[in-house]
């Protein structure tokens, strides 16, 4: 290990958004040259020599091809929340080149993770557009390719964390935490599904508890408990009793991100998402049909149920209208500054052992709180 640089926890007040690494408060004697993106070219030469990709090289320029496709034009907010909560966990003395360029490296691993349901995710939910360009499995040369490829990235994940985690007393650890957050996330997606493809005029289902149990599966695992884990997996001495605290956080959290998500959906601006929402017109079991089925008059009632889960634009304009009259912004605005408080007192109450906890809980809110992307 070369010589430590210190970054990360001592410098909580580094503005959050703006960029792929803290680097730009730091001295420069002190900066790490190599950045998240850095890395990455290094993680397809490691892919390249795989033996079978190796030996078939049209199928390893296709893989490129994918990876280069899915990776990218995103927010990379998870791969972010991997190295701040490294960044933030670690003693900053313990803070090698070394140890940041793994975290990186385990970021891109999240990322790939991210990619492998977001191309599932767009067929599953009919959508058209994904970061500003066509969905994956919209391209004439891909169609119902697209499966295998999900495949071929979930794979190339795992390939990335033996090459370059294997020698790691943690690497079990890991190895488990990536497996449990395919699975729940799969459960998470599949229940999504089956809310949507139900008889259309059934909203039995869409209770709180039920919304609850969807976006904690499909997005609070791989979003935040996946992330901070990885930190404390990757950080040395991390205290293991404030675990099971440090997990319902990091799920209320990704609560609160998917909700923004079904708000953007509908009420977000398509030239920052880069994607055209579809919750409206697949029937999601969406936050905003959750609140509007808890405050729907009778005739609005009927009115949401003859044009809930149609792809006609009349129908889709005509449900935006209930959830306005309805009041739906404003209880939405008012919904996210109480959840956000509330994560804010939670962290800041996880005791003694909680070390520098609280404070990445509080770069992870200030990276996603009035986001519109
Ligand atoms: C997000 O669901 C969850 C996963 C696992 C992709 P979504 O369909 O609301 O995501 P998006 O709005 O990005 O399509
Ligand atoms: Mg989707
Ligand atoms: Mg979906
Ligand atoms: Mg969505």
């Amino acid at each position: 290990f070369s010589k430590p640089v210190s970054i990360g926890a001592k410098f909580p007040q580094i503005k959050l958004c703006s960029r792929m690494s803290t680097n730009a408060s730091i001295p420069e004697h002190k900066r790490d040259i190599e950045t998240f993106q850095d890395v990455y070219p290094g993680i397809i030469e490691t892919l390249s020599r795989n033996p079978g990709l190796y030996e078939n090289r049209d199928v390893a320029s296709w893989l490129n091809k994918v990876l280069d496709y899915n990776l990218h034009g995103g927010k990379k907010a998870r791969a972010l929340a991997t190295i701040f909560a490294y960044e933030t966990l670690e003693r900053p003395e313990n803070i090698t080149h070394e140890a940041l360029r793994l975290i990186r490296v385990l970021g891109w691993c999240v990322e790939m993770l991210q990619a492998y349901f977001l191309i599932m995710d767009d067929v599953m939910d009919g959508s058209a557009m994904r970061r500003g360009a066509p969905c994956w499995y919209r391209l004439p040369e891909v169609g119902l390719g697209a499966i295998n490829d999900c495949n071929l990235v979930q794979a190339a994940m795992y390939d990335i964390l033996k090459e370059y985690c294997a020698h790691l007393p943690t690497y079990k650890d890991i190895v488990h935490l990536f497996n449990e957050t395919l699975f729940n996330t799969s459960i998470g997606q599949h229940l999504d599904y089956t809310m949507a493809h139900r008889i259309m005029t059934d909203y039995s289902m869409f209770t709180p508890e039920r919304y609850t149990a969807i976006v904690t599966y499909k997005t609070a695992y791989y979003t935040f408990k996946m992330p901070v884990f990885l930190g404390m997996l990757v950080a040395t001495d991390m205290d293991q009793r404030i675990h099971p605290t440090v997990e319902k956080i990091c799920l209320d959290m990704g609560y609160l991100f998917q909700m923004q998500d079904d708000f953007i959906d509908c009420f977000g601006a398509e030239h920052l998402t880069g994607k055209i929402g579809t919750d409206i017109q697949e029937g999601k079991c969406s936050w905003l049909a959750v609140q509007a089925l808890q405050r729907l008059t009778e005739t609005q009632r009927k009115v949401f149920v003859a044009c809930y889960g149609s792809h006609e634009p009349a129908h889709v304009e005509r449900v935006k209208r209930l959830y306005e009259e309805l009041g739906l912004p404003e209880l939405y605005r008012k919904e996210e500054t109480k959840r956000y408080d509330e994560i804010v007192e939670r962290s800041q109450n996880l005791g003694p052992n909680a070390g520098t906890m609280p404070d990445l809980f509080i770069k992870l809110l200030a990276l996603i709180y009035n986001r519109k992307k």
